[in-house]
């Protein structure tokens, strides 16, 4: 776990479709970059050596799971931009049920800076409008994806959803299906860095579904990363290896 930890710190300069979401004068940093499997082979070695593919497996009821992608995510202390509420299916190109993500948590976790979930929201199968982590809608302006609803304004609905969060230890992980709305409060000044490492999988029924926006053009442009998948086929790539469980 020691060097686990080492690397994180230590990569945090981002070589992948890595993204800055606090803007330069604004306080805290929250800082996220994907991939990292294919640079790092301690996060190789987590993928394939850890329980995530079965609880993945299972939890989707999916014959067999692939790695779709793997995701660090660090809010620093003092960080004030909360993630915006969203769903994960409406960035990835991908169609299906069985498409699944184990939140790690690598710190400490008070509730109060825990991903919030809404409860019972994977039911909506919401494809919603395309906004940053902080919000922004600026980088997604021009795609196809304006005329979709809006993500949903959570803030303005609190009295009829019920939000999911919870105090977690280093090593807990939290596990979310992609329609499921989801954001998470800033960091306060005084607590603790929040470092997380998800890792995106999908299940043998998941077909590949590139829909306008979504995050395969972002991946092929900056990291020259493309599944090379003609869309409705099967999530069959390098790019997405299967793993078999442990
Ligand atoms: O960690 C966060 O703040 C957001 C996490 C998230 O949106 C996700 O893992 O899908």
């Amino acid at each position: 776990m020691q060097k686990f930890y080492f690397f994180i710190d230590w990569m945090r300069s981002g070589t992948g479709p890595s993204d800055e979401s606090v803007k330069p004068g604004e306080p805290g940093r929250f800082h996220d970059d994907q991939f990292l499997w294919m640079r790092f082979e301690v996060m190789k070695k987590f993928i394939y050596e850890s329980p995530a593919a079965e609880i993945a497996r299972r939890l989707s009821r999916a014959n067999e799971v692939r790695l779709f992608y793997d995701h660090l995510i660090v809010k620093e202390p003092g960080t004030k931009i909360t993630t915006a509420w969203h769903n994960d299916h409406s960035y990835w190109p991908v169609r299906g049920n069985q498409v699944i993500s184990v939140w790690l948590a690598l710190d400490y976790v008070p509730k109060s800076s825990c991903v919030q979930y809404v409860k019972g929201s994977h039911r909506w199968e919401l494809i919603h409008k395309l906004t940053t982590f902080a919000g922004d809608t600026e980088r997604f302006k021009g795609s196809s994806t304006t005329n979709l609803p809006p993500p949903p304004d959570i803030n303005s609905m609190l009295d009829k959803v019920e939000l999911l969060s919870w105090d977690l230890e280093p090593g807990d992980c939290l596990v979310h299906h992609s329609f499921t709305v989801h954001g998470a409060p800033g960091i306060s000044p005084t607590a603790n860095r929040r470092r997380a490492y998800a890792t995106r999988w999908v299940g043998d029924g998941v077909r590949y579904e590139p829909r306008p926006g979504t995050m395969e053009s972002l991946w092929r442009t900056v990291a020259n990363l493309d599944p090379k998948l003609s869309p409705g086929s099967p999530m069959d790539s390098e790019l997405f290896p299967l793993v078999p469980s442990q």
